[in-house]
């Protein structure tokens, strides 16, 4: 059975990857910032459990920006699979901390390499790539082979990483995927995300709790998916017999106006009462056209999203009703 480390295990991604890991068999190291506030919720229900926490899951302190840290857990642990999806992941964000944007995104991708390089038995890597490497394409939708184009620091970050980890899997032969993902969320989406947010929003209105919802451009179309569905090609690229990139994706664009109307409906309210624009929350330059085209991992992985995006935005709105309620 495989022993797989995740930088990033606390996030989104990294706490359904733990589940889908540890039902496939394999051990679990998840390497974890030391941080004043602890926020381990996503995996606390497998944290607690005394059948799987120390048994068949480990949490390891250490930092992508302290490598000795992070060399000394992967000496210990040995891993034959890392997941690396740690890093700062929020667009909006990478304007205001770009350097540090960069820093953990890019050069921390770098500096994991050069560790995996190193390692007497290298592990393979996966690395969460972004459709936000494409910026503003000049096709529409977007496969493996369209060129990198990025329009923010996140993107670009995103770029280097992608082409970094190319560069390692072609030169030193390392077993080293990029998913190219477009949007995925969940129930466990970080709040500052804008499905989670309206969501939310949607949800404490009803409750009372909350009476208007401020946002920035609703016209914003994206691709959006469930991280659920995405996690499973994860595993599935680490299993082929070739190490390559693969773009992750519906294939079906909606507005940030979409997700409002169906979180609203959900809720059995109408969005017109409640909804605001504000212009703060306008970004400098949005990505044009981010749609994708997930044919090869479908031909060579089998792999296709099952859930829809209805499905997905309802099960958010819900999540968060019960949330606040309790
Ligand atoms: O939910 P978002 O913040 O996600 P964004 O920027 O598309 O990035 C996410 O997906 C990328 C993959 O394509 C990942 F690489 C990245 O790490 C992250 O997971 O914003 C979605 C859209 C944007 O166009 C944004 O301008 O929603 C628009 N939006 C409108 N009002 C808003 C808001 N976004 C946020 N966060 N908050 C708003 O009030």
């Amino acid at each position: 059975m495989n022993t797989a480390l995740i930088t990033g295990i606390t996030g989104q991604d990294g706490s359904y990857l733990t589940e889908l890991l540890l039902e496939h068999g394999c051990t679990v190291h998840g390497v974890v910032r030391r941080t004043s506030a602890l926020s381990r919720s996503r995996i606390d229900h497998l944290y607690s459990d005394p059948a799987i926490y120390g048994k068949r899951l480990f949490l390891h302190y250490a930092d992508l920006d302290d490598p000795t840290t992070l060399r000394r857990v992967l000496n210990k642990v040995a891993p034959d699979e890392i997941y690396h999806l740690a890093g700062q992941s929020h667009v909006g964000l990478s304007f205001e901390i770009p350097e540090s944007t960069c820093e953990m995104t890019a050069m921390g991708t770098l500096r994991l390499l050069e560790m995996i390089r190193d390692l007497p038995r290298p592990a393979k890597l996966f690395h969460p790539s972004s459709s936000e490497i494409f910026g503003a394409p000049e096709q529409s939708p977007q496969d493996e082979g369209t060129p990198f184009k990025p329009v923010n620091p996140y993107g670009c970050a995103k770029a280097f990483a992608t082409q970094m980890v190319a560069i390692y899997r072609q030169t030193f032969g390392l077993f080293a995927c990029n998913a190219i993902m477009y949007n995925h969320e969940s129930p466990r989406r970080g709040e500052n995300f804008v499905t989670r947010k309206i969501c939310r929003a949607a949800a404490a209105i009803k409750l009372g709790q909350q009476s208007e919802l401020m946002l920035g451009d609703t016209s914003a179309r994206r691709d959006w998916g469930h991280s659920r569905d995405y996690v499973r090609a994860f595993w599935q690229m680490l299993q082929q017999p070739k190490a390559d990139d693969y773009v992750l994706a519906t294939g079906q664009l909606h507005s940030v106006q979409d997700i409002v109307e169906i979180a609203f409906t959900t809720c059995g309210l109408d969005w017109r009462q409640h909804v605001k624009q504000d212009a703060r929350l306008l970004r400098p330059a949005e990505p044009q056209r981010l749609l994708g085209n997930a044919a090869k991992a479908k031909r060579v992985l089998g792999w296709e999203p099952q859930i829809s995006f209805r499905a997905l935005i309802e099960e958010m709105t819900r999540a968060e009703l019960e949330r606040l309620a309790s």
